[in-house]
């Protein structure tokens, strides 16, 4: 049973080159025109330095990692059609969890489809986007209930007034995750598997210079996100990247010195998606 992280965002902020450095198959990263249009996926070994610590005391064969599978999605864009966007939102609905990434760089020579770098506006762009998705199901559900609910079905009765907090909820722009129901009756939306119900990693992509303290996007990221449960990690994408292209380790260690680093950032957010749903790592 593999884990499996859905890499999301909108179109052009950097998702591919994040996942072409968690990952050893590299995958195209997209023109400012076009964006790519495909999924990628890869299996990756989640980084523990305590299996190679064990490995000095009691050698084995080889080593055996734990493994996480990440799907990187295509961005989320205006101009998605109808057909793109039920690929969309497929891809996102078979992920355990979610790493948004969003756009913390200035480059002037890739624009952003927004016109501007807004991360925070971004977040609300693509959590809307899946809250209306889930609004449908819900409302969907709702009509299948509502006619039992009416002839007094008392399972039904209780399946409405749930299903109508969620609906109230979504309307007013927040994630289900964040629901105010009783834990026992959220069993009656598992079966319309919620998009804004999986937990979410966020990525602040930055540019080289902010690799270890962020910068201004970032920051207000972390302020907009302050109540949330979740993670929020920094992440230089593009040099990570380029790093990761080195042949030898030694020189990956130099640069990622250079930049701050004593490990590359995907190493945490691999780490990070990982222990998000609470997984135990077990020593075969
Ligand atoms: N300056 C700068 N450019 C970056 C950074 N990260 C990514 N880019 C560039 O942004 C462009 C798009 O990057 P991708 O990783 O393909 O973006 P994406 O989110 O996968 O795009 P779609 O798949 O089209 O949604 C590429 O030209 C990258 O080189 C960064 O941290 N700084
Ligand atoms: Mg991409």
């Amino acid at each position: 049973m593999g884990l499996k992280c859905g890499i999301i965002g909108l179109a052009n902020v950097g998702k591919t080159t994040i996942f072409n450095c968690m990952s050893s198959t590299k995958a195209l990263t997209s023109n400012v025109a076009t964006g790519t249009g495909k999924s990628n996926i890869s299996t990756i070994n989640v980084p523990d330095n305590r299996l190679y610590e064990l490995e000095k005391f009691q050698p084995t064969e080889r080593i055996v990692h734990t493994t996480v599978e990440i799907v990187d999605i295509p961005g989320l864009s205006k101009t998605t059609g109808k057909g793109e966007g039920n690929k969309f939102l497929a891809d996102v609905r078979n992920c355990d969890a979610l790493i948004h990434v969003l756009r913390c760089f200035d480059d002037p020579s890739l624009p952003h489809i927004d016109g501007s770098i807004d991360p925070v506006r971004d977040i609300e762009t693509v959590n809307f986007e899946l809250q209306v998705r889930d609004l449908e199901s819900v409302e969907k559900k709702l009509q299948k209930v509502e006619k039992a609910a009416k002839v007094g079905d008392k399972e039904a009765k209780k399946a409405f007034e749930v299903l109508s907090v969620y609906k109230n909820h979504l309307e007013s722009f927040k994630n289900a995750s964040t629901v105010p129901v009783d834990e026992h009756d959220k069993k009656y939306v598992d079966d319309l598997f919620l998009l804004t119900t999986k937990p979410v990693i966020y990525v602040c992509n930055v540019d080289e210079k902010s690799a270890v303290n962020g910068n201004q996007y970032s920051n207000r990221v972390k302020e907009f996100l302050k109540d949330e449960k979740t993670e929020i990690l920094i992440i230089a994408g593009k040099v990570e990247a380029e790093i990761s292209e080195l042949e030898s380790e030694d020189d990956r260690k130099a640069f990622l010195a250079d930049v701050g680093l004593t490990e590359p950032g995907v190493n945490k957010l691999i780490r990070a998606a990982y222990s998000l749903l609470n997984l135990e790592t077990f020593f075969t």
